[in-house]
């Protein structure tokens, strides 16, 4: 049976811990073959979308399909599960209905979603905002990685063409519900099942710092103009503002030239931030992008901001859920702080997220988990919840 065990050892990180698999790297790759190889083995037509995504039809594809699936790709030194579990399970309760003998009565496919944490590209959910139009596939296509390879040529090398990409009212136009299974990404899950209610608002954002690049001994601290200096500084703004049950997060600043005897000439931060609600992400950014242009001046530095992408709060449909909770018996809902491709697709179709306990509470970090027998519970509900909108 196909299992998270599969490909345990596909993509693992030996430098940072946990898995580093990007959107379109050798490693993604070897994982989406891996996915099309076990479709394929259950009869399921693989079929690939212009934006990259993978659909597996059990059937002919159709409208009103119920669709389930999630992604494969991680964070840097991400965990085990945050993806590839939706995935796994889906093919899991594949299995499992044709056990139940189920034969669906509407097209049923399982979704494998590209580039879901922006791990290389920067842009999360990059595979599902290019099938719904969320970001034009001009400014997808020019993303790079650090190594300075865009997104398009990435999807050229396999196989697709950026001139393609881009809002697919034939791929979207099939979805007629939307069930993603995902690992609960916090502590709120005190039973192995239960809904998602609504995402967080969130974005990310990109602030340049700009001063003069110098010798690290042959220059006096009143002689400097020292980018990292208010990047620091921005790093301390962002944890006061973050206030109230909002989250400002900083886990990558890039300096550049980067050499430990260089002052840097520049330097990158990106910004994660999210809150219940539009405004009041707005309002903790806006705070945090005043501090940093007071620290740039402080220092003698230029700034330059860029948000590089924003999604609203997300509530998910209450009738699908309630449908979905009656299904199984009466399971809890619960929000998230964790983007979803699900997130994206709310915005089009009847959407629905099932979680599976995690003990740790822990995720994007090696120690994400999820014990077996609750993995196997989401499988039995993600089968019973596809059994009860296909049949
Ligand atoms: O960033 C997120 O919340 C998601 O895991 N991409
Ligand atoms: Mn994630
Ligand atoms: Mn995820
Ligand atoms: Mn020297």
């Amino acid at each position: 049976m196909t299992d998270l065990a599969d490909i345990a050892d596909v993509g693992r990180d030996a430098r940072r811990g946990g898995y580093s698999r990007h959107g379109f790297d050798h490693v993604e790759l070897e994982l989406r073959e891996w996915f099309v190889a076990e479709a394929t083995r259950r009869g399921l037509d693989v079929r690939p979308d212009r934006n990259g995504n993978l659909w597996a039809w059990w059937g002919a594809p159709g409208p009103d399909a119920v669709i389930t699936g999630s992604h494969l790709d991680s964070v840097p030194g991400g965990g085990a599960f945050d993806g590839p579990l939706g995935v796994v399970a889906a093919l899991q309760a594949v299995d499992l209905l044709r056990v139940r003998g189920f034969q669906p009565s509407r097209p049923l496919a399982v979704v494998v979603f590209v580039e879901e944490e922006g791990g290389r590209f920067g842009v999360a959910c990059l595979g599902s905002r290019l099938m719904t139009g969320a970001i034009a596939p001009e400014k997808a296509a020019a993303l790079t990685d650090p190594d300075g390879v865009s997104f398009g040529d990435a999807a050229r090398a396999a196989g697709f063409d950026p001139a393609r990409m881009g809002r697919d009212d034939e791929a979207l136009g099939l979805v007629g519900q939307f069930v993603e299974l995902h690992v609960e990404q916090g502590r709120g899950l005190t039973v192995p099942v239960g809904l998602a209610s609504s995402i967080l608002a969130h974005g990310r954002w990109r602030y340049t710092f700009t001063g003069e690049g110098n010798h690290a001994g042959a220059t006096l601290v009143e002689d400097r103009r020292d980018p990292m200096l208010p990047a620091s500084r921005l790093v301390l703004a962002a944890r006061a503002a973050a206030t109230g049950g909002a989250r400002a997060t900083v886990g990558r600043i890039v300096p550049n030239p980067g050499g430990t005897n260089v002052i840097a000439s520049s330097v990158d931060v990106w910004l994660d931030a999210r809150a219940g609600d539009d405004a009041r992400t707005r309002e903790v950014v806006a705070q945090i992008t005043e501090a940093a242009h007071a620290a740039a001046g402080d220092e003698g530095c230029e700034l330059r901001v860029t948000e590089e992408s924003y999604g609203d709060t997300v509530y998910f449909d209450t009738g699908l859920a309630a449908e979905i909770s009656a299904a199984l018996g009466g399971v809890p809902a619960l929000p998230t702080g964790a983007g979803h491709d699900a997130g994206i697709l709310a915005a089009h179709v009847p959407t629905a997220m099932l979680f599976v306990r995690n003990p740790t509470g822990i995720s994007h970090a090696p120690e994400e988990f999820a014990e077996a027998d609750d993995c196997a519970a989401g499988v039995v509900a993600l089968a019973t919840t596809l059994e009860r909108l296909a049949r």
